[in-house]
């Protein structure tokens, strides 16, 4: 298959680099030459694109099984039956006293907010999905921006004392590609300021911290269970915690505030998880360890030839710990491979690997945050430093060692070539802005 004339490169990047466009290296190709690249206008490496958050799909048969006994028991959602077995799976496999499905994690953290009993302002880092100061700014709170570590990108407890005000109520840390926060010293924080402490685990369902499960610590956590997410109810979320008086309002807050029959004791919100959701959840539980199997199996393949690449930088798990290992994520650094993060993104979107800036430019750049100065006091130097240089990579049951060997044969490629051709490249990336 040659390339089609309109997606050959522009003549002077052909003559100089001597792109030689032939059937034979475009079928299979081999990315041993700049000219290789899809982004110079040849077919990609992968005819399918290799997404990062490609749902992990369990039995098929086993979810089937479950839908049929739905439309058998006519019980659709309300805490159905799947919800409470789900529920019950949940919190025996994290070892905490009470677990509350809902429909979203973002849900779970409005929920976790109210119940926690939130208002004024909420520290928080910014390096984090919009949902996280989305839930508490939906709720007239104010979230206010803190730094974050180099390594791993969680909040700075060092940083979080200088943000304490008066209006302060709660700190929400944010265990980012479910790496666990400094829970220690977060901890010593919240209770000598009489502050809550939350911690936003969308990311570390099955990680351990200290050999204790995820979901044990803080005053809550949250967790999504989005579709993107290894483990997966296709839309879901939920609570975790160990504190009767906020799992009592949080139960009743995801069902409208009704504690009892005809009874409303306080606002609530729907927030209910419905049993195709708990089907999937049920699915998704028994595969599990496989799950993680293949996930730690790709960021295996990830470490080893990323090792021998020099400017990208594996964020590595602490393998003392349980880690789900679902996000693989490297920081570019230019002045070692010659090519801005943004830069290497679209080489390698162009051979249909997708990966992706989460979470650029960061939440304090975005609104309504970056409209007020409020929400971020003071200067962000290593989130700012992050966003600009992180990129996530694909993993999942979806991604092969293979596809990693060739993912990374483009990375090495890049990394390698002289500089002219770097020089040419860089032309050709430009033009295509
Ligand atoms: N806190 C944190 C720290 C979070 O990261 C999140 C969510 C939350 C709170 C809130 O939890 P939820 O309310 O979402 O439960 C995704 C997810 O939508 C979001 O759940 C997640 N974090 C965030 C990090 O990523 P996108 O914008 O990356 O999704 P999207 O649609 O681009 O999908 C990613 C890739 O996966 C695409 O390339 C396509 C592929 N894909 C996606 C879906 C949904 C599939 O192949 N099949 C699918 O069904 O946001």
């Amino acid at each position: 298959m040659a390339a089609s004339p309109d997606s050959a490169p522009p003549k002077s990047a052909v003559t100089v680099l001597e792109i030689n466009i032939c059937n034979g290296c475009i079928m299979n190709k081999q990315i041993n030459q700049v000219e290789t690249l899809a982004i110079l206008g040849v077919p990609p490496a992968f005819d399918q694109p290799l997404h990062v958050g490609r749902p992990n799909l369990g039995s098929r048969q086993q979810f089937n099984a479950y839908i049929e006994s739905i439309w058998e028991r006519r019980w659709l959602t309300n805490n159905g039956p799947l919800v409470q077995e789900l529920e019950a799976a949940l919190a025996d496999y994290l070892q905490v006293k009470h677990l509350i499905l809902v429909n979203n994690g973002t849900i779970a953290l409005e929920i976790a907010a109210k119940a926690s009993g939130l208002v004024g302002e909420v520290i928080m880092p910014s390096m984090t999905f919009a949902a996280t100061p989305h839930a508490f700014q939906w709720q007239g709170m104010t979230p206010i921006f803190c730094d974050i570590t180099p390594y791993p990108h969680n909040i700075d407890p060092t940083q979080v004392e200088a943000l304490i005000t008066p209006q302060t109520t709660a700190v929400v840390g944010v265990h980012l590609w479910g790496m666990p926060c400094n829970v220690a010293a977060l901890t010593e924080i919240a209770q000598r300021h009489n502050l809550r402490l939350i911690f936003d685990a969308a990311h570390a369902f099955g990680c351990t911290h200290n050999g204790r499960f995820i979901g044990n610590y803080g005053d809550a956590e949250i967790f999504s269970f989005h579709a993107t997410k290894f483990f997966n109810t296709l839309e879901g979320g939920a609570i975790a915690t160990n504190d009767d008086h906020i799992a009592a309002q949080a139960s009743a807050m995801r069902n409208f505030g009704f504690t009892g029959q005809d009874q409303v004791g306080f606002v609530g919100t729907n927030g209910k998880m419905d049993e195709t959701a708990a089907a999937m959840g049920l699915v998704s539980l028994a595969c599990i360890d496989d799950f993680i199997a293949v996930n730690q199996r790709n960021y295996q393949a990830y470490k080893e030839e990323l090792a021998d690449i020099p400017g990208i930088q594996l964020l590595p798990f602490d393998e003392a710990e349980r880690n789900n290992f679902q996000y693989i994520v490297t920081e570019i650094d230019e002045t070692l491979t010659g090519f801005s993060r943004d830069e290497m993104l679209r080489v390698l979107q162009a051979e249909n690997v997708l990966v992706r800036r989460y979470f650029y430019p960061g939440c304090h750049r975005g609104q309504p945050y970056a409209a007020s100065p409020k929400h971020t006091p003071v200067p962000l130097p290593v989130t700012e430093r992050v966003v600009d240089q992180a990129l996530g990579f694909p993993t999942g049951t979806a991604v092969t060692p293979d596809d990693i060997q060739r993912i990374c044969q483009i990375l090495r490629l890049l990394v390698n070539i002289n500089s002219q051709q770097r020089q040419l490249l860089k032309r050709h990336l430009i033009k295509k802005l």
